[in-house]
């Protein structure tokens, strides 16, 4: 099987919810370091447009969002479950207020408080993605964020109190979904404080943490395009539904509907009830599959 390759960089809460399922499960992946900020020169002739952190590519495989990635890890790796089957759709519904509105309450709080450490033009890369993202809008927007985040610390820890994770003794998705926006918010030292006043959160953080790094190994984004070139998509089996509203061969265009308006055009050869499947073209790594989850995109035909 060809190995995991994990586009991502060090700060991306996103990137630590998938560390985290990596870790734990103790599989083997490369670590292909992408910058920050837009231009991404080795990651976007995988995606075929999407810039948004982390992408996870098996050979010429290419994973967008982490809920698809995560399934993908699982569907590969099932020992050690993190979606365990009888929990699926908790599982889900749980990394879908994570993602969304839990990392959404993290964001401004803890941006304002390392404003001072971003690197120059972050703000206005961000801005691309986010129309109206801008220090005002911030300030503005981190009490009430900073407020619902700690209301939502406190049912974790109510929650963790009664059980060492959030569905019970083994860890799952659901926990390494919440957890990587408290893991975010831990990186200033005034939120870190809110972490350390609730005690069954904090030694939840801890116990997570404490899987380590995993075993990863660094990859050249040069490699890993060389890897993709190197292979053929492997996983486009399943098919397009009668019922579905596009058809097997249909040229469309997917992209997220909360923040960066970058689309990936392609052929659609897959489009189950959680995933759609486009074939492309790039000059630079040839025909490549990019696998997106349905919750949280738009497809329409292009
Ligand atoms: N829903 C997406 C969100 C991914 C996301 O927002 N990633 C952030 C980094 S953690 C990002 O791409 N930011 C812009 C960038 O890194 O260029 C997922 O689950 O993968």
């Amino acid at each position: 099987m060809a190995e995991i390759i994990l586009h991502h960089y060090a700060l991306s809460p996103f990137s630590e919810k998938i560390r985290r399922v990596l870790a734990y499960k103790g599989v083997p992946w490369r670590a292909v370091e992408q910058p920050i900020m837009m231009p991404k020169p080795e990651l976007v002739p995988l995606t075929g447009g999407n810039r948004r952190i982390p992408a996870m590519q098996v050979g010429a495989d290419v994973y967008c969002d982490t809920a698809c990635i995560a399934r993908r890890i699982e569907q590969l790796h099932p020992e050690r479950p993190v979606i365990p089957q009888a929990a699926a759709g908790t599982v889900a519904m749980i990394e879908d207020w994570a993602d969304h509105r839990l990392f959404m309450f993290a964001v401004p709080p803890t941006i304002l408080a390392l404003f001072d450490d971003l690197p120059p033009g972050f703000i206005e890369d961000r801005r691309a993605m986010s129309p109206g993202f801008s220090r005002e809008a911030i300030e503005a927007a981190a009490p009430h964020a900073l407020e619902q985040a700690l209301h939502a610390f406190d049912q974790l820890d109510a929650q963790l109190a009664r059980s060492p994770y959030l569905l019970g003794a083994d860890f799952t998705l659901a926990d390494a979904a919440a957890y990587h926006p408290v893991r975010f918010m831990q990186n200033a030292p005034e939120l870190a404080a809110h972490v350390a006043a609730r005690p069954a959160l904090a030694d939840w953080c801890g116990r997570i943490a404490g899987f380590g790094e995993g075993k990863v190994t660094p990859l050249s984004g040069a490699e890993a395009l060389a890897a993709a070139t190197a292979a053929t998509p492997a996983d486009v089996d399943g098919g397009v539904p009668a019922d579905a509203p596009f058809a097997a061969g249909d040229t469309v265009s997917i992209v997220a509907d909360d923040y960066g308006p970058e689309t990936t055009v392609g052929r659609l050869v897959r489009m189950q009830a959680n995933e759609v499947v486009v074939l492309r073209e790039d000059a630079a790594v040839g025909e490549v599959a990019v696998h997106y989850p349905r919750a949280g995109y738009v497809v329409s035909r292009a």
